[in-house]
């Protein structure tokens, strides 16, 4: 193997003009200090050998970690065998409901969708996967260290479950970190139809604590409304975000004590999309991937963190500020459900009788849009299909759907049920509202005095009303 000693023995490196410093030369890279940190050499060599080592006792929920919440699904169980964590995975077609109206057959494990297998570092596993799908299937431990022959690759690394029976996999976890699992065989439809979830690999020894850890894989689907299956050859236009395999307003709210130390990993193993998921309000830290911890001088504040295909990203911020905080795709067709894209566009158009002409033909036709599209149009809908937004909220009807839930930040609770609306414990003067003409007026803003809108072609200041 090159390192500068070797490269420097070598003469090619004073041959082609390099200069290193004498204490560098003197050191290959991993026993540098920043050598160690650029290669990281000492932890891949722990890593390697503690895949082979003796495994340490299996961790128990609250006693060696605090189990993550993954609202509105689960953490698969687990039996410890002879020292070994032995958890048993079912992959299956079941119904899944993604928002009210709205069901369609999907392919997870354990009847949920993006089950959680949560686990200790250092502990050994043994994951017995049964297959119940038409067709074969293999696992994948995304971002995990195993030996080669676990790493779930149809054809590569090992022959396809077929359906009907169960494979074993066991490795140390040799790791901690907010890791996922998926399918590898027939990715395109089996991912697409729901086969991915989070493996959380708790450390031994946490360098700090939190005291809410939510765990949340967001995915995108096209389900054709009216009809019963996610489409797995869309590549392009997607209709139902979830998170968790839930759309606004299906998904539970996060629900945290003013004060708290709040961490959030999300996921992402959706066919084709990255999603910028925001926070309102508050700014977080963004501390690790599904490559590890960041150091903390790369942990940098945030609002919105890019979660990309293929990816897990945590983030940690303190829920100092109390009240009912979106947290959304900042993508606004994913914050939609099962819209038509396929309209013109009818924003300015004045639809005149349109509407009475072609209810003649259609009686249920509704012209839609001219005005924006932000009231609730109580469309007739097709059977099996989502309303488009979220529904009703506390000071009205709440324009967002899809890939959307709330952090629910209550001073003093006890309990992380459903807390209900902020809108009751909102202080006086702290909730925006109409304006006062008096107070308007002494601070000198009159609504009349607009300045005048530049003309376009058929703008309102070339078409008079
Ligand atoms: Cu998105």
């Amino acid at each position: 193997m090159m390192n500068r000693r070797t490269i420097l023995a070598s003469g090619a490196a004073l041959a082609a003009g390099a200069v290193l410093p004498k204490a560098a030369s003197a050191a290959t890279p991993a026993e540098t200090p920043a050598g160690a940190a650029y290669s990281n050499r000492r932890q891949s060599e722990a890593r390697a050998r503690a895949l082979t080592a003796k495994p340490l006792a299996p961790g128990l929920p609250n006693r060696d970690y605090m189990p993550v919440v993954a609202p509105n699904t689960g953490t698969l169980p687990f039996q410890i065998v002879d020292g070994v964590k032995v958890f048993h995975m079912v992959a299956m077609e079941f119904w899944n409901e993604f928002a009210p109206g709205l069901k369609a057959l999907v392919w997870g494990y354990n009847g949920m969708l993006h089950p959680v297998l949560e686990a200790v570092e250092g502990e050994r596993v043994r994951i017995y996967v049964t297959n119940r799908l038409p067709e074969p299937t293999t696992v994948h431990w995304h971002g995990l260290y195993v030996d080669n022959g676990m790493d779930g690759l149809s054809g590569v690394t090992q022959t396809p479950i077929k359906p009907g029976e169960t494979y074993k996999y066991e490795f140390n976890l040799v790791e901690p970190g907010t890791k996922m699992y998926h399918s590898h065989y027939d990715e395109m439809t089996q991912i697409a139809l729901g086969m991915t979830g989070m493996f959380i690999i708790h450390p031994r020894t946490p360098r700090y604590r939190v005291d809410r850890d939510f765990a949340i894989m967001l995915h995108e689907w096209d389900i054709v409304p009216g009809t019963y299956r996610p489409n797995p050859l869309q590549m392009t236009d997607f209709n139902v975000f979830t998170m968790n395999g839930k759309s606004f307003p299906s998904t539970h709210p996060l629900v945290a004590r003013t004060g708290q130390r709040v961490r959030i990993r999300l996921g992402n193993l959706g066919p084709m999309d990255h999603h910028p998921i925001h926070l309102h309000n508050y700014s977080f830290q963004v501390v690790a991937s599904d490559g590890g911890d960041y150091p903390p001088s790369a942990w940098q504040p945030e609002t919105t963190v890019l979660v990309p295909v293929g990816s897990t990203r945590v983030v940690e911020f303190d829920a100092t500020n109390p009240g009912d905080w979106a947290m959304h795709c900042h993508m606004t067709h994913h914050t939609m459900t099962q819209m038509g894209h396929h309209f013109g566009n009818m924003i300015g158009v004045k639809p005149g009788n349109l509407g009475e002409k072609m209810r003649q033909l259609l009686p249920r036709y509704m012209t839609m849009g001219e005005d924006g599209m932000g009231t609730p149009m109580n469309m007739p809908t097709l059977p099996n299909t989502a309303a488009m937004e979220g529904g009703k909220g506390p000071y009205g009807f709440i324009n967002m759907g899809g890939m959307f839930t709330i952090l629910k930040v209550r001073d003093g609770i006890t309990s992380y049920e459903d807390v209900g609306w902020y809108k009751p414990l909102a202080p006086p003067g702290t909730v925006s509202q109409l304006a006062v003409p008096a107070q308007m007026k002494h601070d000198g803003v009159n609504p009349q005095n607009i300045p005048p809108p530049i003309p376009g072609p058929s703008s309102p200041a070339t078409t008079p009303m």
